[in-house]
């Protein structure tokens, strides 16, 4: 597909209503999925799996644990899947009415996409478990009350996933998530030869 005629996906096909900022769209599982840009913005959570994730042409292998912070104009596309599951939480930053300091919570069209691209602890991921689960009923009722709660649930996830997360390539990580690792590392260089110490020379363990 040429960019002219690249898929994209608009905020009136998914969203409740014209008043909510918020809507939880879960991919159990993801299906390979064509390069696509938004007129929203997207939490990307990955819940289970592993896949190829191609982000304005850089691609991560991604698996449990990962969170991206997709741009509106962000070209992003599965171009692999194997049991990929996925939250995908999407937002319209215009309709945030809140007063709160998203840009500094959600890293946006200033952030460089190095900067969007996170790991989140195992503690992490369960906490923010609850808080999405309610999210997702909430978003769902249009009275101004749940708009306004959905929002608010909205800000907790947001505040929340801004205290698990850590970079990539940063250790203070549980052992599961080693592990996780471990397995990307394997899985991705199967057509090269892997050598332990050079694995933990680069992600300095
Ligand atoms: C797709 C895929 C896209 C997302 C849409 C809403 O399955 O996950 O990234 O933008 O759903
Ligand atoms: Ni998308």
């Amino acid at each position: 597909m040429d960019r002219m005629s690249q898929l994209k996906l608009h905020t009136s096909d998914f969203f409740f209503t014209d008043n909510h900022a918020v809507t939880v769209e879960d991919r159990l599982p993801q299906p390979i999925f064509p390069i696509h840009t938004h007129d929203f913005y997207e939490l990307v959570i990955v819940l289970r799996g592993n896949g190829l994730h191609i982000v304005n042409d850089v691609p991560y292998y991604i698996t449990c644990g990962d969170l991206f912070y997709i741009n509106a104009n962000d070209r992003h596309g599965y171009e692999s899947v194997d049991s990929l599951e996925l939250n995908n939480i999407l937002y319209c930053r215009d309709r945030l009415n809140l007063l709160s300091d998203w840009p500094s919570l959600l890293p946006g069209d200033e952030s460089h996409q190095d900067q969007r691209y996170w790991r989140l602890s195992v503690q992490g991921m369960s906490e923010i478990r609850p808080v999405i689960d309610t999210l997702t009923k909430e978003c769902m009722k249009s009275d101004r009350l749940s708009v306004q709660l959905s929002e608010s649930l909205f800000l907790q996830l947001s505040l929340l996933l801004k205290r698990y997360r850590h970079p990539p390539n940063s250790y203070q990580l549980a052992d599961g998530q080693l592990l996780d690792l471990l397995m990307l590392a394997l899985h991705s260089g199967i057509s090269k030869s892997f050598r332990m110490e050079d694995f933990c020379q680069q992600h300095s363990l």
